[in-house]
C-alpha cells in the first residue's frame, strides 16, 4: 500500500488488458467463422459471451489457496506471500486474551474461547476489496461485533471503537521495521461498529482462522477497504474521540478514517473505479460501498464522502 510506488506494482496485479483484447479478438474471429457457416454449434459464441458476463457478475468464493496465500499482514512483511510463509509458525493463538474497555460499564479481559460464547457463530460470505484494487470473496465464520459490545454495556458517551493488533516482534517480526507505527490500530464510528454486517471473524471456509488471515480473531467490515479489517485483535476500546489509525497516521492524504469503498473517490496515486477479482483476468467495476450500499449508505447520509474518505 503506502510504501509501494506505482512501478512496484507486480505485473500480476495489473490487468492483462492486452490478453483480454486478444481473447475478444479471438471470440470475434470465432463468431465470424460461425457466421461464415463453419461446422460448429451456432450457440458457441453466445455461450462464450454469456460466460464472460456471468463471470463478471458472479460472486463465487475465491479459492481457499488464494484466500490463505495472498494476504496483507504487514506484521509479517509487505509482500503478499510472506504472511502464509511466516505467520503459521510464529503466531501463538492460544491462550489469547481480548481486552474490551474504555467507555463501557463492564470492562473485561476475555479469554478468546469465552468471547466466542458471547454469540452464535454465523456464516457470512463477504466481498473484501483491498485499497490496492484487488478483491476476493471469502466465506467467513464469526460473531457480530455488536454482540460483544452489548456485553460490556457501552456508556452513552462512547462514539468510536478502537481496535489494536498484538504487539510482539518475536511473533510478528515485521514489527522490527518501521513500516508502520506499531501496533496496527484501526477504528470505527459507533454506528458502524454496531451495524449487523460488522463481524468479528474467527474462521473461514469452515476452519479456524488461519494465522495469516488474522487468527484467532479479526474484524471484517465488508463495505470498507480491506485495511480497516484489522487482524489478530487484542484490544477493543470504546472512546469519545476518533481513533488515530495506523494507516491514517502514516499517510493521512492517502488513507482516510472512513475508507468506505468508493469508485468515485480515487486514491491519490491510482483509480478506484475498477478492481481485479483474484482468479479473474478482467477487471470489474468497483461498486459503491463494495456492493453493500443498500445496507449501509444511510449511515453516511449528509456526509461529503469526498472529504470524509
Ligand atoms: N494487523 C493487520 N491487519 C490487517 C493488515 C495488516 O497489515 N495488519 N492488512 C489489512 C489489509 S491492507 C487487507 S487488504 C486485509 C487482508 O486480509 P486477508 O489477508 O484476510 O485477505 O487485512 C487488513 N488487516
Ligand atoms: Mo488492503
Amino acid at each position: 500500500m503506502l510504501i509501494r510506488k506505482p512501478d512496484d506494482v507486480p505485473s500480476s496485479e495489473i490487468t492483462p488488458e492486452p490478453l483480454y483484447q486478444t481473447r475478444r479478438a479471438w471470440l470475434g474471429r470465432v463468431s465470424g467463422a460461425l457466421l461464415a457457416g463453419l461446422a460448429a454449434p451456432a450457440s458457441l459464441s453466445a455461450c462464450e459471451a454469456a460466460g464472460e458476463e456471468e463471470q463478471e457478475r458472479s460472486d463465487e468464493p475465491t479459492p481457499l489457496k488464494d484466500v490463505t496465500g495472498y494476504n496483507n499482514f504487514y506484521e509479517y512483511g509487505t509482500d503478499k506471500e510472506a504472511p502464509a510463509r511466516l505467520a503459521p509458525g510464529l503466531l501463538r493463538t492460544r491462550p489469547w486474551t481480548v481486552t474490551v474497555d474504555g467507555l463501557v460499564r463492564k470492562p473485561g479481559r476475555y479469554d478468546f474461547d469465552d468471547l466466542l460464547k458471547t454469540s452464535r457463530v454465523q456464516d457470512r460470505t463477504y466481498r473484501l476489496r483491498c485499497v490496492e484494487a484487488w478483491s476476493m470473496v471469502i466465506p467467513w465464520q464469526g460473531i457480530p461485533l455488536r454482540d460483544v459490545l452489548a456485553r460490556v454495556e457501552p456508556a452513552p458517551s462512547a462514539r468510536f471503537v478502537e481496535f489494536t493488533t498484538l504487539l510482539d516482534p518475536e511473533q510478528m517480526p515485521g514489527q522490527r521495521r518501521a513500516v508502520l507505527d506499531w501496533p496496527y490500530v484501526e477504528g470505527l464510528r459507533m454506528d458502524e461498529a454496531m451495524h449487523p454486517l460488522t463481524l468479528l471473524a474467527t474462521g473461514l471456509y469452515g476452519r479456524p482462522l488461519p494465522a495469516q488471515n488474522g487468527a484467532p480473531i479479526r474484524l471484517v467490515v465488508p463495505w470498507k477497504y480491506g485495511f480497516k479489517s484489522i487482524k489478530s485483535i487484542v484490544r477493543i476500546r470504546l472512546t469519545d474521540r476518533q481513533p488515530q489509525t495506523a494507516w491514517n497516521r502514516s499517510a493521512p492524504n492517502e488513507y482516510g478514517f472512513y475508507a468506505n469503498v468508493n469508485p468515485a473517490v480515487d486514491h491519490p496515486r491510482w483509480s478506484q473505479a475498477r478492481e481485479r477479482r483474484i482468479g479473474e483476468w478482467r477487471r470489474r467495476p468497483t461498486l459503491p460501498f463494495n456492493g453493500y450500499a443498500e445496507q449501509v449508505a444511510s449511515l453516511y447520509a449528509g456526509m461529503d464522502l469526498k472529504r470524509f474518505f
